[in-house]
C-alpha cells in the first residue's frame, strides 16, 4: 500500500514540503488544471508537475482527475474527438510513469454537498449533505458551485447541459459509459496504466440527473462491461458509505479481493436516519464507517495500490480548500498508517 495526499498543483496553499514532512506519505496525487475539459495534456506540463513533486521528495505516480467532457457523458457532439484527446492524454501519462488514473462519470455535478463549513460540537468545520436542504436546491435558479470541482458551468451551459441530458437516462448513461471503456482500456493495457473511476457522491441521482456509480449491482456491472484488470475502481469508502445498503467493508473487500481496486480515497461520514450524511474526522469512533475494517479488508486482500486520506474536517484554525486543508488529512493518514502497522 502506498499512502498518497491529493495537492492541487501550485495554486494549492499547502506547499510540498509541508506534505512531506507527513512520514507516511509516500507522494501526491494531482492534476494539470489549466487546460480546458476535453483538450489533452501536453508532455511539457505533466513532465513539469512530475519535476517538481520528485523535486520536494514525493512520487507522482497516480491522477486525480483527467476529467471526462459530457459529451462524452452525453454520447454526442464532439464526443470522438475527445475521446481521442483522452487517449492522447493517457499515452503521455503513461509515458511520465503514471500508474493510475481517477476518473468519475459523473453528469454535469461532482460531488455535492449542502454546506462546506458545518460547525461540529468540537468547534471544527466539515463538509455536510442534508436531503431537506439538497431537494430545495435548484442549480438552474440558485447559486450552486463548490471548490474542488473540475469543472463549474456558466447559467447558460447548465441550461443547455439539463437540456441535453433529459435524453440520457440511465440505460444510455450506461451504455455511453461502455463505448468509453471500450475505447480507452486497450490503450492503458499498452500504457501501464489502470484506470479507477470513482463512485457518485452522493451515490444517487440528484437535481433529475441520472448517476450508475452507486451500489453493488452497478460496480458488478461497471466491473463486467470491461473485464480488464485495467478498468478498475477507486473504492471511495465516504461515497458509498452515505448509503447505508451499501457495506462498505464487505464491498472493499470484493473488489479488492478481485484486484479491481487500484485506488482507495478513505473518510468516515456520520449517517443521520434520514439518509442525510456528516463528514466526520477519521477516526472510526466519530462516523458511521469502522476504518479499522476498511484497512483490514485490504491488508488481508494483499492490497499493494494507493490510498489517500479523504476530506477532513477545518481545524486549529486552518483556511483553504473546503475539505482539502493539510491538518486533518494529515491526522487521517497518521491514523491510517498506524492501522495499518498494527495490522
Ligand atoms: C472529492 C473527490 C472527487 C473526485 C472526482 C474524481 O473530493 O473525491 O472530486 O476527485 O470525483 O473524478
Amino acid at each position: 500500500m502506498k499512502m498518497i495526499f491529493r495537492w492541487y498543483g501550485n495554486a494549492d496553499p499547502i506547499p510540498l514540503q509541508y506534505i512531506r514532512q507527513i512520514p507516511c506519505i509516500d507522494g501526491v496525487v494531482s492534476a494539470i488544471y489549466d487546460v480546458p475539459v476535453g483538450e489533452a495534456w501536453s508532455s511539457e506540463s505533466i513532465t513539469a508537475m512530475k519535476r517538481d513533486i520528485e523535486a520536494a521528495g514525493l512520487n507522482f505516480e497516480v491522477i486525480e482527475s483527467v476529467p471526462v467532457h459530457e459529451d462524452i457523458k452525453l454520447g454526442s457532439g464532439r464526443c470522438d474527438e475527445y475521446i481521442e484527446n483522452y487517449k492522447t492524454t493517457l499515452r503521455r501519462l503513461g509515458k511520465a510513469g503514471i500508474k493510475v488514473v481517477c476518473y468519475n462519470f459523473m453528469p454535469v455535478f461532482d460531488w455535492t454537498r449542502t454546506q462546506l463549513d458545518k460547525r461540529l460540537p468540537d468547534g471544527s468545520t466539515a463538509l455536510v449533505c442534508y436531503n431537506d436542504q439538497l431537494a430545495s436546491m435548484d442549480p438552474l435558479h440558485g447559486e450552486l458551485s463548490l471548490p474542488g470541482w473540475d469543472a463549474s458551468y456558466k447559467k447558460e451551459e447548465l441550461f443547455a447541459l439539463f437540456e441535453a441530458y433529459s435524453h440520457v437516462d440511465e440505460e444510455k448513461l450506461w451504455s455511453n459509459l461502455g463505448h468509453f471503456l471500450r475505447e480507452i482500456i486497450p490503450v492503458v493495457e499498452e500504457s501501464g496504466i489502470k484506470m479507477a473511476i470513482h463512485p457518485d457522491d452522493p451515490p444517487r441521482p440528484i437535481f433529475g440527473l441520472p448517476r450508475i456509480i452507486t451500489c453493488e449491482e452497478n460496480l458488478d456491472r461497471f466491473l463486467k462491461l470491461v473485464d480488464s484488470e485495467a478498468n478498475g475502481l477507486t473504492f471511495c469508502v465516504g461515497s458509498l458509505g452515505c448509503d447505508k445498503k451499501n457495506d462498505t467493508v464487505r464491498l472493499i473487500r470484493k473488489y479488492s479481493e478481485m484486484k479491481r481496486v487500484h485506488f482507495a480515497h478513505v473518510r468516515n461520514v456520520k449517517l443521520l436516519p434520514d439518509g442525510s450524511f456528516e463528514e466526520s474526522a477519521h477516526y472510526t469512533p466519530c462516523g458511521s464507517i469502522d476504518i479499522k475494517e476498511i484497512l483490514r479488508a485490504l491488508k488481508e486482500t494483499g492490497f499493494d495500490g494507493y490510498i489517500r486520506p479523504d476530506h477532513g474536517r477545518m481545524i486549529w484554525g486552518e483556511t483553504g480548500k473546503p475539505g482539502y486543508g493539510l491538518y486533518d488529512r494529515a491526522l487521517g493518514a497518521m491514523y491510517m498508517a498506524g492501522i495499518w502497522e498494527a495490522l
